[in-house]
């Protein structure tokens, strides 16, 4: 529980047999993680094994995709924050209290791994991912003149259960590229979003999205013409992407003074 919400944690997996075990665990050992939801994805032989020696739940997901596993978590979780991140080895779960943090206040908070000091030693974020995941996400904030952006590619983020169910019909990504489309959803229905720095650190077994420069380098064209896409259809058709008049943009708790707080007036306007 955090801030009296139930938290789920969703691990999508794949080929991370030899980390998943540990992953679960030290998202376990937070103490504050309700529900842990593996989504095996024609997960490796010997996952559902490595799983069942810990508490979380395992759904198989049959369509292939990165995106298409998280999706599919985020219909399973039953917890009103959700968390998702990858058992890879590369995430730590001492990082949900960064992002819960955050979820006081906002209803959407994305992990950056781009941030120099938290870069471990042997992680896969080398000068190529690193400027090349800020550009993308430097022209995604251009393009919608949005919160900070410092990465488009981290999986590791954190959302409210209603803020997710208003954006959940509007998926249509089920490959690797499915983490901007979520972003970009959550800019266009105004959600508030901030993005913070996490822990990035070496994987554990091998890659297999980024760990070619070319695959990298064509998913960063994919998701370039993602964003555009996006941006030029929420212009054309911007009655696609509403938002219901009484969800603008407001902090999820509603940090504007009780006109009718005698006390708060007299602590926050000592000049009033
Ligand atoms: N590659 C891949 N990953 C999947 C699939 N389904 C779920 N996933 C999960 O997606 C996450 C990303 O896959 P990784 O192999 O770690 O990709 P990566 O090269 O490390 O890419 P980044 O994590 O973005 O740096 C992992 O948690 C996978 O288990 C799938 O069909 N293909
Ligand atoms: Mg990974």
């Amino acid at each position: 529980m955090w801030s009296g919400k139930t938290v789920s944690v969703i691990l999508p997996t794949y080929n991370e047999k030899d980390s998943i075990r540990a992953s679960i665990e030290s998202f376990e050992a937070t103490g504050v993680v309700d529900e842990i939801l593996v989504v095996n994805n024609n997960a490796a032989t010997g996952t559902s094994a490595e799983v069942a020696c810990t508490r979380a739940r395992e759904v198989h997901e049959p369509e292939q995709g990165y995106g298409a596993a998280i999706q599919r978590g985020f219909r399973e979780a039953i917890g009103e924050l959700v968390i998702v991140s990858e058992p890879d080895g590369t995430f730590r779960g001492h990082d949900v209290f960064k992002l819960l943090a955050y979820s006081d206040d906002f209803e959407v908070v994305y992990g950056s791994r781009t941030v120099k000091e938290l870069i471990w030693q042997g992680a896969n974020m080398g000068l190529f991912l690193k400027w090349g995941n800020y550009a993308v996400a430097k022209l995604m904030e251009f393009l919608f003149n949005t919160t900070s952006l410092t990465d488009v590619g981290c999986t590791m983020r954190c959302i409210h259960r209603d803020a997710l169910e208003r954006i959940q019909p509007l998926f249509s990504v089920s490959g690797s590229f499915f983490g901007p489309e979520m972003m970009v959803l959550s800019i266009l229905k105004q959600m508030s979003m901030i993005q913070v720095p996490v822990n990035y650190t070496e994987r554990v077994g091998r890659s297999s999205v980024t760990g070619s420069q070319w695959v990298a380098f064509a998913l960063g064209l994919r998701m370039i013409r993602l964003i555009v896409s996006y941006r030029v259809r929420s212009w054309l058709r911007p009655a696609n992407f509403s938002v219901d008049a009484d969800r603008l943009a407001l902090p999820t708790r509603d940090l504007r003074l009780d006109p009718d707080d005698e006390d708060e007036k007299d602590d926050t306007l000592p000049f009033g």
